[in-house]
């Protein structure tokens, strides 16, 4: 009677266990678009056109197509190169402000069927699709609406032709992972001949609700990109950074009090942080040119970012909850410059030799709280897995717990990462990280802001055998899914990209490695 009796309870419990109710979620929510966005973490945005040729980095919308001619033009040369960075995606730049279309479309005659590349009888968007997809990248398209060449700009029937633009991109490339819309609104240009400075309200022109509704109903699965999102939001800067603190939510604000904000309308420095219990789930997306323009410039050559820069950036972007977004420039062959090429491998390779062991992996994890009475459903085991939305919780009444890490041995690392389950909201607001030291507790991380992603970069490395987070601050229970203590390779100290007599491009990583000094 007595084992039966305890059967039956050993069971309840079990049973009571798994039946805990998840938190419950916390403000705005992420969709699903966001969430594969999110995942991507990183992508590059290409432009190519006729500022390639006349070194701009805007034409005014006069330049004849004739001089676009991209003999080597090899989208998969160009989509290859971000995939070694370890770019899941790419956003091509369609038309730029010049108003040159890089596709066949039927509403201007600017496009590339005035070109004399492949006789006028190529599609550089198809030809990126076709390489995205033999290489298992996402492609996304941004066709600026602002038009210089256009004679109709200013006008209704721009608006029009603006939406059949987008129309025919989002009928005739695939599934795309974003629509990308940027801020820059009117002023001089061709304008079809006349030359003039034109001004349009940037609230009301575009008419952007309605332009979004032909987004979502032709692409279902974008997310949409601008200054107002309302998917993805700019950062409000070009360098390529977060704010250290940076929320998911955002809620945009005009200029102008009582204003409806738009794209480049808007507070666009609040974008950095994001605003904490913001009205929308609206992440930030990162954007900065592996080179100083966004168009190649031969005089840049020597200044296309190093890995080492790249990777200052990804912990300052996507270790901050954003998405990384890489300008790429081919030359005018239609091609990556070597150095680009070169700087984008090396900078892939570290981040996948970083990222490759998870040294807390056989950790033995001790949480100050479980959810539902110690549920295996949301024990801290799942802070280990690959899962990003698997997790540990806590029951609703704990907002700071602890959880100890006892690694086995000591362990060296330089990287932390933490990641919530999105899916409930971004709840957790300051945490702290310490390190078992000579018989006491020694912090050395707090930090504020996870969501997504956040990753802490040490200023050197620590060694210890046993690590313990500290939740500081939640307005509810936590759900994390993701702890992680990494080490960096190598510890660069610089990384020089040189050229040989050759003319072979080599990378060094670290100032010993130019000297040839072992370490
Ligand atoms: C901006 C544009 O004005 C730049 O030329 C570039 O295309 C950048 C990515 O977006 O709004």
């Amino acid at each position: 009677m007595i084992k039966r009796l305890i059967i039956i309870f050993l069971l309840l419990k079990t049973v009571s266990g798994f039946c805990q109710p998840a938190p419950k979620p916390y403000g705005a929510l992420p969709t699903k678009a966001q969430l594969n966005w999110h995942e991507m973490e990183m992508y590059c945005i290409i432009h190519f056109g006729v500022d390639t040729y006349t070194d701009k980095e805007w034409g005014f919308g006069d330049e004849n197509p004739t001089i676009l001619n991209p003999k080597k033009f090899n989208a998969a040369q160009i989509v290859g190169a971000a995939k070694a960075g370890g770019f899941k995606g790419v956003v091509i730049v369609a038309k730029h402000h010049d108003g040159l279309c890089l596709w066949p479309t039927k509403t201007t005659e600017h496009n590339i069927s005035k070109t004399p590349w492949k006789n006028g009888k190529g599609d550089m968007l198809k030809e990126y699709q076709l390489a995205c997809q033999k290489l298992g990248m996402q492609m996304g398209l941004y066709c600026s609406p602002w038009d210089r060449n256009s004679a109709f700009y200013g006008s209704k029937k721009y608006v029009d032709i603006y939406r059949a633009q987008l129309k025919e991109l989002y009928s005739n490339y695939g599934k795309l992972f974003i629509s990308w819309h940027d801020g820059a609104n009117g002023g001089d240009g061709f304008y079809g001949g006349a030359r003039e400075v034109r001004k349009i309200d940037r609230t009301t022109y575009y008419g952007w609700p309605e332009t979004w509704a032909i987004t979502r109903k032709m692409q279902p699965s974008v997310t949409i990109f601008g200054d107002v999102g309302p998917n993805v939001r700019w950062i409000g800067n070009e360098e390529g950074h977060a704010g250290e603190t940076c929320w998911a939510t955002y809620t945009p604000l005009a200029p102008d009090s009582g204003k409806v904000p738009a794209n480049g309308y808007v507070k666009s420095w609040l974008g950095v942080e994001g605003t904490r219990n913001g009205k929308h789930w609206m992440p930030a997306e990162c954007d900065v040119s592996l080179r100083p323009g966004w168009f190649y410039h031969k005089s840049q050559n020597v200044q296309v970012k190093t890995p080492y820069t790249l990777l200052d950036l990804y912990y300052k972007s996507v270790g901050r909850g954003a998405d990384l977004d890489l300008g790429l420039s081919p030359n005018k062959d239609g091609l990556l410059a070597e150095e680009d090429v070169a700087s984008l491998k090396k900078f892939g390779t570290i981040l996948k030799e970083t990222f490759a062991v998870n040294l807390a992996k056989n950790a033995k994890l001790t949480a100050s709280n479980i959810r539902g009475k110690n549920s295996k459903a949301f024990g801290p085991q799942f802070l280990l897995d690959q899962n990003r939305y698997s997790y540990w919780a806590t029951d609703d009444s704990v907002k700071m717990p602890e959880l100890t890490l006892d690694l086995g041995s000591e362990k060296t690392f330089n990287i932390i990462r933490l990641r919530e389950n999105i899916k409930l909201g971004q709840r957790i607001e300051a945490f702290a990280v310490d390190i078992w030291k000579e018989g006491n507790w020694q912090q050395i991380a707090l930090a504020t802001s996870i969501g997504a992603n956040r990753l802490i970069r040490l200023p050197q490395n620590v060694s210890a055998q046993k690590v313990r987070l500290r939740i500081t601050k939640s307005p509810v229970c936590i759900a994390l899914s993701d702890f992680g203590l990494y080490k960096e390779p190598v510890h660069l100290s610089a990384s020089i990209i040189r050229r040989d007599k050759n003319g072979m491009v080599s990378i060094s990583t670290s100032i010993s490695q130019i000297l040839n000094i072992n370490r």
